[in-house]
């Protein structure tokens, strides 16, 4: 469970590495690729594991860290649901 909001720039990620500090082995430090795949926490479906981005069930989370439940091969991450919504006025 993350410490802060993810939507909100650097809440709960006080070094602002995109890694909420529930997760940060560093969050005194920015480290925008944690553990130096070549991909950017923020893009990373797997920020603390080296990894290919292969993703056999499609849950988002990365076939290398997908350990929890089920494993890589069934779907038990929560892909989130995100609805953008804002007010516009034409002239
Ligand atoms: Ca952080
Ligand atoms: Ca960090
Ligand atoms: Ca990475
Ligand atoms: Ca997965």
């Amino acid at each position: 469970m993350n410490v802060g909001n993810p939507r909100v720039k650097g809440e709960g990620d006080a070094d602002e590495d995109g890694l909420d500090a529930a997760c940060d082995p560093n969050d005194f430090e920015n480290n925008p690729d944690q553990d130096g795949d070549g991909y950017l926490n923020r893009d990373d479906i797997c920020p603390l594991v080296p990894s290919t981005q292969k993703d056999v069930d499609g849950d988002q989370i990365g076939d290398e860290c997908d350990t929890v439940g089920h494993g890589p091969d069934v779907a038990d991450g929560k892909v989130p649901l995100v609805i953008q919504a804002a007010e516009i006025t034409i002239k």
